[in-house]
């Protein structure tokens, strides 16, 4: 497995739709992961493939609790085929807009279907702490980022919050 470098805002990159997965191959299996790998390490809960450079439409996530056994998730062509009216807040991060947290709300259950690591397809609903990074994490593929629900100068304050640190982290 490879760690990959995570792209930060403003990275024209990270603004692309991504593309489905027309195949899941050992080439697939591997970019997933790297994927985890690159997740675990920064550390965080939910990664984009978008967010390493590579615009397909697939995710990982692993929700599990620090003390308990890892339990990662891999999610290809994932759709949102259903969800309640009910919004929940929650303190959102992101790997690619490092140290910049702010209130999000959104649908506290979403129905989705997507394929799994061997390309098997699964329909399940997510809540919880599941709801809001895998709406988070489909964000990333349409290339939507927490911060462009925020305020203009909200958004431009934390675009040049993370650009002056990724110049001081340059600078060594
Ligand atoms: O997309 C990402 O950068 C992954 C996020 C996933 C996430 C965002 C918001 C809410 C939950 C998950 C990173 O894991 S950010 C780090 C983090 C870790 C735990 C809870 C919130 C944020
Ligand atoms: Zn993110």
């Amino acid at each position: 497995m490879t760690l990959r470098p995570i792209l930060t805002v403003p990275d024209p990159v990270l603004k692309q739709r991504s593309k489905p997965v027309t195949e899941v191959t050992d080439e697939t299996r591997k970019l997933m992961d790297d994927m985890l790998e690159t997740m675990y390490a920064a550390p965080g809960i939910g990664l984009a493939a978008v967010q390493i450079g590579v615009p397909l439409n697939i995710i990982v996530m692993d929700l599990a609790k620090e003390d308990d056994e890892p339990k990662p998730q891999y999610f290809i062509n994932p759709e949102i085929l259903d969800l309640v009216e009910e919004q929940k807040p929650y303190e959102e991060g992101c790997l690619s807009v490092p140290d910049v947290y702010d209130e999000i709300d959104r649908s506290a259950r979403v129905k989705i279907r997507y394929l799994d690591y061997h390309g098997k397809e699964i329909t399940e609903w997510a809540e919880g702490l599941y709801a809001v990074c895998i709406q988070h994490e489909m964000d990333h593929l349409n290339g939507v980022l927490f911060i462009d629900y925020l305020s203009r100068l909200k958004r431009n304050r934390a675009v040049k919050k993370v650009q002056k640190a990724e110049k001081l982290k340059e600078a060594g």
